[in-house]
């Protein structure tokens, strides 16, 4: 399929299309007809990320969350009726060693963001990627709308002030801004830093005899954890409504780290306990111990809710990624004239 073109034709604008909800989305609008434009920062190689096998339904733009002069320049082509501000520098761990560039990129990034829209198009609706982060140390369980926030990183701090910039510009101008406090979404696309997937990939590289062991820091950690494919739909229903308004969303069950390796290394008939060490790397200098999500709001308003369960999302990733360790192993092995036969797990 090529780049749609067509009059009455819905124009979008993603930010972050290279990652894993920039894709899902971009899946999505493209579904519902929409054109879609996604923003991408120079690299040394090409990279399309995860939206590679997206790269001749979308027109990309360059662009840089950090340059002003260049977000002007892509709505100005754009011209979208809806912007999507998925960009960020989002590993929290990272957030520590780079404070400075991921406030710049996560929170003064969506002033300038904003500003550019208000100057070039203002009345395209705009979303803003918030995050459970910003709740940090809870102040409450569940965590719903009115929860007040308490971020205790740099990331969740960054990303408040974009959360903030967001309702106050609906409040100052005339102009449509929502904001999505999401919980953690995962997928086959996650990035292998981020817990689900380095636990995923690792538990498939160990069934195929790549590594023996799994280094992880805080196992009591407990998240909140659903599916990006269903969170990005609700991104899409806040963009819809009458009014502009900002939505938790969440699957409303939390999990301990714990619990998710227990799942993962059972699928492949594997015990956890004879793999994991405890590595103080892993360590966050200030943990954010529960996340539980009440995303009564969204399902009330928008009509959403998760289709994909705790158990069906760890199951979806490690056999993916049994999948892509099993592709790399027989790659490397076809060399040396090893065969490997079906995937018995
Ligand atoms: P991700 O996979 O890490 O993708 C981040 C995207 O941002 C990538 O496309 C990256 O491009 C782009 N980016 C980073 N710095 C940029 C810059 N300076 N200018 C332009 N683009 C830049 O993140 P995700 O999991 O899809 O999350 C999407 C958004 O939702 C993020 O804002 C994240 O903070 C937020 N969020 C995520 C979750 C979750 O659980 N996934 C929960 C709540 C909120 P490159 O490929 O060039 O690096
Ligand atoms: O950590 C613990 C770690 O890095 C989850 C981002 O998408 O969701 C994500 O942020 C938990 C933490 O995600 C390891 O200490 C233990 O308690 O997968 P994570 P996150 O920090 O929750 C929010 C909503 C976002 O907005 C962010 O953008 O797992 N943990 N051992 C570990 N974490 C990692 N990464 N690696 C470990 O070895």
């Amino acid at each position: 399929m090529k780049f749609r073109e067509g009059k009455d034709m819905k124009r979008a604008l993603i930010t972050g299309i290279t990652g894993q909800d920039g894709s899902y989305l971009a899946e999505h609008l493209l579904d519902l007809g929409y054109q879609v434009c996604g923003l991408r920062r120079r690299s040394s190689q090409l990279n399309y990320g995860c939206s590679e096998h997206l790269k001749d339904d979308i027109e990309f733009i360059y662009a840089d969350m950090t340059d002003m002069g260049s977000l002007i320049r892509a709505i100005d082509k754009a011209k979208p009726d809806e912007i999507y501000n998925l960009a960020a520098q989002s590993f929290v761990q990272t957030s520590w060693e780079q404070p400075i560039l991921t406030s710049q990129i996560d929170g003064i990034g969506v002033s300038k963001f904003l500003e550019a829209i208000r100057m070039v198009k203002p009345r395209s609706r705009f979303y803003q990627a918030s995050t459970s982060e910003m709740f940090g140390k809870v102040q409450e369980t569940p965590q719903t709308e009115k929860t007040p926030f308490y971020p205790r990183s740099p990331y969740g701090i960054a990303k408040l002030y974009g959360h903030w910039m967001t309702i106050n510009y609906r409040e100052s101008y005339p102009m449509f801004t929502c904001s999505g406090i999401l919980f953690n979404h995962e997928s086959p696309r996650r990035g292998l830093e981020f817990v689900t997937r380095k636990i995923t990939h690792t538990v498939a590289r160990i069934k195929y005899q790549q590594v023996n062991e799994l280094r992880l820091g805080n196992l009591d950690a407990k998240r909140d954890w659903g599916f990006a494919g269903d969170y990005v739909k609700a991104m899409h229903l806040m963009l819809q409504q009458e009014t502009p308004d900002d939505y938790v969303i969440a699957t409303g069950e939390t999990h301990t780290v714990r619990d998710f390796v227990e799942q993962a290394f059972k699928y492949v008939g594997l015990n956890y306990k004879d793999y994991v060490v405890s590595d103080q790397r892993f360590m966050r200098p200030a943990e954010v111990e529960i996340l539980l999500g009440d995303s009564s709001k969204a399902r009330k308003k928008l009509g959403w809710k998760p289709e994909i369960n705790f158990e069906q999302l760890v199951c979806m990733m490690v056999e993916e990624d049994l999948r892509v360790v099993y592709d790399e192993v027989a790659r490397f092995d076809h060399g040396n004239k090893r065969v490997y036969g079906q995937l018995s797990i």
